[in-house]
Formats: C-alpha cells, structure tokens, sequence
C-alpha cells in the first residue's frame, strides 16, 4: 500500500487505485475548510431523519439532493485531480450518489458491499463507479473510519473475509480518498461519543443510470447558478450520440429558457 502525499498527481492515483482499488489523498482541503463544511453539513443534517435500514444505518443520518442544499462540495465535486482521475477511468461520467454520511455513535459497521452492485454487470467488467470520500472529521478506526479490502477490486468469485482482509481507511478531515466501484467497502462502526461526517461523491460513466436523479433532487433555478462542468455532472449533458436528450436537444437548452 502506498501513502500519497499532498502533492499527489493523478498519475499517482491511478497507480494505487490499480493495485489496491483504492487511493488516499491526504490533506486536500485546509483544516478551516474542511470545519467550514463539517458545521454546514452538520446543521443540514439536523432536519434528516436516520437511516430506514441497516446499509442506510438505524443511528447515521444521510443527506441525499446535497447540491441542493450547500455549495460547499461544488468545488469538491469539480476539484482538478478529481476529474483528472475521474476523465482515466470512467472518460465520459456524471454524479451518480452524493450524499453526506454522518455516522452516528453505536452504529455497527456496515455490511461489505462494492457500489457497481446496484448495476447487473457480471464481474469481471469494465469501471462503471469511482466513488470519492471526503472525510469532514479525522477518520479512526474508533469513529466509524470506512473499511476497505485492498485488491479486492479485481475479484470475480468471492467475498472478503471480515476478520483477516479488512482494513480501516484513517485519514485526516480535508483528505479524500478514491475508490472503484468493483472495490469491497463499507463504513465502520462508531465506537466514539460523535458523529463521524463523510461525503461520499460518487461517480458512475455516463451510459448508466445515477442513483439519484438530480434533475429532480436540484431545481433547475439552483442549477442555472452553477458552473458548466457541475451542470454537466447533474445530467445536464448528452453521452454520444444520443443518450440524455430532451425534446430531441442537449438538455442544456432547458436552462437558458426563464
Ligand atoms: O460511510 C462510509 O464510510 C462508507 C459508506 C458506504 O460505503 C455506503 O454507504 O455505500
């Protein structure tokens, strides 16, 4: 496993995302920044209701239609390492499931998953998920710190073994951390007295249907207000030749319209 610096390249990142599935950028954002979005964020999820199920977590508050709410994570979302690694792997993509995770103390860990489940693709496949976590608190192994199975990216047949492959994703508030959607994750359990606050921005290539379907989750008074390449990443946008258009135009045309 190797340890990235600051000053990571994406060349860096694909290095490790190809041997461990998983790449960790310490550091990317300011200590100030990243408290910035924890109090946003934080606040926010005071009106969200906890999770309905075990993968959702019964003690942790999810906030799904998060450009809706804050334009704290735009920057993020757009940050040039993360397209540079994102244009490597998935080439043509959009935001498929941003949502802020906030762990909340006596949660147990999260079943191991890897997010391209939700797609019927028999393994092996090409990349159709990177996800990309932000951790907004110091991530621990005592907090709730995302687990990983580092290599178990390229499994086609089996399941990881909890007790002997897992290993616990620390990094500081501000870092983010990329991995495959073929990669086994999930979160941790929060042994600590606070919740732990995560972003996950997931990404999935442009042929495939987002989890969230932000053309509803965003109204399109908030998305006039945002930079082109955001837009584009909401769906805003059309996969050679045809696939997203509207009324027979590049749905883009739908925001110039009052
Ligand atoms: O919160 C985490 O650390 C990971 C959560 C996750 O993998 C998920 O909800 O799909």
């Amino acid at each position: 496993m190797s340890t990235l610096t600051q000053a990571a390249t994406v060349e860096d990142v694909l290095a490790d995302l190809d041997r461990d599935g998983y790449s960790i950028v310490p550091n990317v954002l300011r200590r100030d920044e990243a408290e910035t979005i924890r109090a946003e964020l934080t606040a926010i999820a005071d009106d969200v209701p906890r999770g309905r199920n075990s993968f959702e977590g019964f003690h942790t508050r999810r906030i799904y239609a998060l450009f809706r709410k804050t334009r704290l994570l735009d920057d993020a979302a757009t940050h040039p390492l993360v397209l540079g690694v994102l244009d490597a792997v998935l080439h043509d993509y959009q935001l498929s499931a941003p949502t802020g995770i906030l762990i909340g103390p006596g949660e147990p860990a999260q079943v191991l998953h890897h997010d391209d489940a939700v797609y019927p693709l028999p393994r092996p496949h090409d990349q159709v998920v990177l996800t990309c976590m932000w951790p907004f608190d110091d991530f621990t192994e005592e907090n709730g710190a995302t687990r990983l199975v580092p290599g178990s990216h390229r499994w086609t047949d089996r399941k990881p073994d909890e007790n002997t492959e897992v290993k616990v994703a620390e990094m500081p508030a501000g870092s983010v951390m990329f991995y495959l959607g073929t990669l086994w994750h999930g979160g941790g359990a929060n042994r600590s007295d606070r919740p732990r606050l995560g972003v996950v921005l997931e990404y999935a290539a442009s042929w495939v249907r987002p989890q969230e379907n932000h053309i509803l989750g965003v109204p399109a008074d908030i998305v006039r207000q945002l930079p082109e390449r955001l837009q584009e990443l909401l769906g805003y946008n059309v996969y050679p030749p045809f696939l997203g258009y509207v009324d027979g135009r590049h749905p883009r045309r739908l925001l110039d319209q009052e």
